[in-house]
C-alpha cells in the first residue's frame, strides 16, 4: 500500500474502535505522518484521510474515543461504515475481557452486518503481548464473525510494524465484500421486480 496524505478521489469510511489506551490515536498518526505523537485520551474523534495505491479506495479513518463514557457514541458512526478496525492492547491481559465484550456488542449491530473487520493486535513490541492466534481465541473471533470477512493483524503503533499491512488488509476485504454486497443488492432488486439497470455501483474498486 503506501499510505499518504493527499486527497484520493474514491473514499471508503473506516471506523476505528477499541478500548481507551489500546493505541488508536498513536497508530493513526504513525501511519499518516510516520510520527510518534504524545496522545491525550480522545474526546470526540480524530479523522484522517489515507491514500492507498493500486487503484484501491482512499480511506477516511475515524478514530473515535474509547473511554467508557464515549462508547455509547460509537453507534452513531455505524450507518456510514464500510470497514471496521478494532484495536486491541495485546499486552494488557486484564482488559481483554472488556475488549471482547465491546467487540461482540459492536458486531451485533444490524447496520454493521457483513462489514469487514480487521483486528489490530497492537503493542506487539511489548514482551508478553499475545500473538494473533491467541488473541483470536481469547476474543472468540471465529464464532462471533461467522460469515463476515475478518483478519487479525499483529502490529505496533510505536515502531510502525504491521500498520500498513493492517490497512492494506482492510482495503482487500472491502474490495471482496463490495463484490458480495453488489450481488446482494442485485438479488434484492431482482426479488422486488426491479430491473438490474437500476443499480449503480456504490464504490468502484479497480
Ligand atoms: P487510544 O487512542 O486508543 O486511547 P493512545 O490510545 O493512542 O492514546 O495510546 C495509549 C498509550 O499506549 C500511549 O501511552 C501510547 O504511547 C501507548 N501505545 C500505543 N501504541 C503502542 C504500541 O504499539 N506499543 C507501546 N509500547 N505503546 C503503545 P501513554 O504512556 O502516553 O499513555
Ligand atoms: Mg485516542
Amino acid at each position: 500500500m503506501g499510505v499518504h496524505g493527499s486527497k484520493p478521489h474514491k473514499q471508503a469510511q473506516v471506523l476505528m474502535l477499541g478500548l481507551d489506551g489500546s493505541g488508536k490515536t498513536t497508530l493513526l498518526y504513525k501511519l499518516k505522518y510516520n510520527e510518534s505523537v504524545v496522545t491525550m485520551p480522545t474526546v470526540g474523534f480524530n479523522v484522517e484521510m489515507l491514500e492507498t495505491q493500486h487503484s484501491g479506495p482512499g480511506l477516511t479513518v475515524w478514530d473515535v474515543g474509547g473511554q467508557k463514557k464515549m462508547r455509547p457514541h460509537w453507534r452513531h458512526h455505524y450507518a456510514d461504515t464500510a470497514g471496521l478496525v478494532f484495536v486491541v492492547d495485546s499486552w494488557d491481559l486484564r482488559r481483554l475481557d472488556e475488549a471482547r465484550k465491546e467487540l461482540h456488542q459492536i458486531l451485533r449491530y444490524r447496520s454493521l452486518r457483513g462489514v469487514p473487520l480487521v483486528v489490530l493486535a497492537n503493542k506487539q513490541d511489548l514482551p508478553g503481548a499475545l500473538d494473533p492466534a491467541e488473541l483470536c481465541l481469547r476474543l472468540d473471533l471465529r464464532r462471533v464473525c461467522g460469515d463476515r470477512p475478518w483478519f487479525v493483524q499483529p502490529c505496533s503503533a510505536s515502531t510502525g510494524m504491521g500498520l500498513e499491512e493492517g490497512f492494506r488488509r482492510i482495503v482487500y476485504l472491502l474490495k471482496t465484500s463490495l463484490k458480495q454486497t453488489q450481488e446482494d443488492i442485485k438479488e434484492k432488486l431482482q426479488s422486488k421486480g426491479f430491473p438490474i439497470m437500476a443499480m449503480k455501483p456504490v464504490l468502484h474498486c479497480g
